[in-house]
């Protein structure tokens, strides 16, 4: 298999994140007299999140914040684990529940907890086709396109500078051979969808990891390769995307798949880091232990494998407790599992990450210019019009641009206006932009230049900084 060219990685926080984990996991064995290592060699670390950071790596779970009263949880938490995953508190419908109206309360609790125990933070999920409020659920179209970039923008800002990994969209490809997009309200706004919702949250938190997350995916098959294929496609035209998250959900009809390395390696070679986000595993005794072991050394095998979350602390805490799936039994005793993730963690023997950031970063915007060939129009036409509506919040807006022919119809067509002082184009949808700051422009793209007399269009296009006043002139072709 040939290699394509691929960006290098973008650079991005350092947080609480395996470095500085070390170190305190260093400090902690000279106290406790146990021998320093280095990452890829054996090492003898007693807790997870210790033995993970000897390797370079984070080991993480699931919290769901109304269990952060119960002490038995909490305890396990604190001593074993150095990444959260919000379970479900910052899922869309947890933090939008009406439309333009947040609410972060249960998601902050996690965060906060995080924050003051030095754990690093997954952000899940930003764009999802469940859990979805119902006022999205109603939406559609341009509508509700807007709304999903807002929603992104809004929280990916409000937890800016505190999330190392978002999970921007979640389980977007269907299930099954066809490698086809799964059919969703969200992707029946357009093909664009995913990457216009990256963009967002790059623009929003251009610090944190960008990650697309899905299930079944977690060896070669169709529903991989078409991820796969867009993760190459986002490679190669700088749609900012960091990570891919394999959620690796197993049981006896899902095992761990026999190549589940060389898919995460395959993954790994197109210059995004992998990460493994849900783990969970059902069974028990050795054949779960076994289990477990081999999804460690696939991790600690690829460099480029960042860290192992677990979804959820106790079997009694998962999301399909009569599978027993997770390291920990209902009363918080470690269970077989647990030792084989712990000793698969200390044999490491795997490749630590690269602990430097490779120079040149590509820009996080995608290129603006239109397409190389230029548009072959017949003169003529008789004008075009454009209105503009705003959805403004402080610090940035959605504009959607309503094109409507005259009375001889357009063959294409090109808006134009005059952005504030401060305000700047980061992402657009339906039109080709030229520039982002003061005079900046907005051509049709390929399926949406042709209108009949009268017919009207939208385009919409997002920003930071602030839009009011703009008055958009509309010119055919
Ligand atoms: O564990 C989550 C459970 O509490 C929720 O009821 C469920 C609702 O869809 O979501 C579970 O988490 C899912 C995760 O967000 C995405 N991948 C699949 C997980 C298990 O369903």
């Amino acid at each position: 298999m040939s290699m394509d060219p691929v960006r290098p990685d973008r650079q991005k926080r350092m947080g609480p994140g395996p470095r500085v984990a070390m170190v305190l996991a260093a400090a902690g064995a000279l106290v406790a007299g146990a021998a320093l290592t280095l990452p890829g060699t054996a090492s003898a670390g007693t807790t997870l999140g210790a033995s993970a950071a000897e390797k370079g790596r984070y080991f993480g779970t699931a919290v769901a914040a109304n269990k952060l009263s119960d002490s038995v949880y909490v305890g396990i938490l604190n001593r074993e684990f150095n990444s959260v995953t919000a379970e479900n508190e910052m899922k869309w419908d947890a933090t939008e529940p009406s439309q333009n109206s947040f609410n972060f309360s249960n998601a902050d609790r996690i965060v906060n907890h995080a924050q003051s125990n030095g754990m690093r933070i997954r952000g899940h999920a930003l764009a999802w086709h469940q859990q979805q409020p119902g006022w999205a659920q109603s939406l559609s179209g341009t509508a509700l396109r807007n709304a999903m970039l807002n929603h992104i923008t809004r929280v990916a800002t409000y937890y800016r500078g505190k999330i190392d990994s978002w999970d921007v969209v979640n389980e977007a490809f269907a299930d099954g051979n066809t490698g086809a997009r799964r059919d969703s309200n969200l992707q029946r706004t357009g093909n664009d969808w995913i990457e216009a919702a990256f963009r967002a949250a790059d623009a929003a938190d251009p610090g944190a990891k960008l990650c697309y997350n899905d299930y079944n995916t977690d060896g070669q098959n169709a529903k991989s390769n078409a991820v796969y294929a867009m993760v190459q496609d986002f490679k190669s035209r700088g749609v900012p995307i960091d990570c891919v998250g394999f959620q690796s959900h197993f049981n006896a009809q899902s095992p761990v798949p026999s190549d589940y390395q060389a898919n995460l390696q395959r993954f790994a070679n197109l210059g995004v880091e992998v990460q493994i986000t849900e783990l969970d595993i059902e069974g028990s005794g050795t054949a779960q232990a076994n289990n477990y072991q081999r999804v460690v050394q696939a991790c600690l095998a690829v460099s480029r494998c960042a860290g192992i979350t677990v979804w959820g602390i106790r079997d009694t805490d998962s999301w399909r407790a009569s599978g027993t799936p997770l390291l920990f039994d209902g009363s918080g005793n470690k269970k077989p599992a647990y030792t084989s993730t712990l000793n698969a963690l200390n044999a490491g023997g795997g490749t630590p990450p690269p602990t430097t950031t490779p120079p040149g970063n590509p820009p996080t915007t995608p290129p603006t210019t239109p397409p190389t060939t230029p548009p072959t129009t017949p003169p003529g036409g008789a004008g075009c019009s454009a209105s503009v509506s705003l959805n403004s919040w402080n610090g940035g807006f959605v504009a959607t641009v309503r094109v409507t022919a005259g009375s001889s119809g357009t063959n294409g067509w090109t808006v134009s206006l005059t952005l504030p002082g401060g305000a700047a184009v980061t992402n657009t949808w339906n039109a080709s932009a030229s520039g982002t700051t003061g005079a900046v422009s907005f051509r049709n793209v390929a399926y949406n230049g042709r209108l009949t007399a009268g017919q009207s269009t939208e385009f919409g296009f997002q920003g930071t900084g602030s839009a009011t006043g703009i008055t958009p002139t509309c010119t055919a072709s």
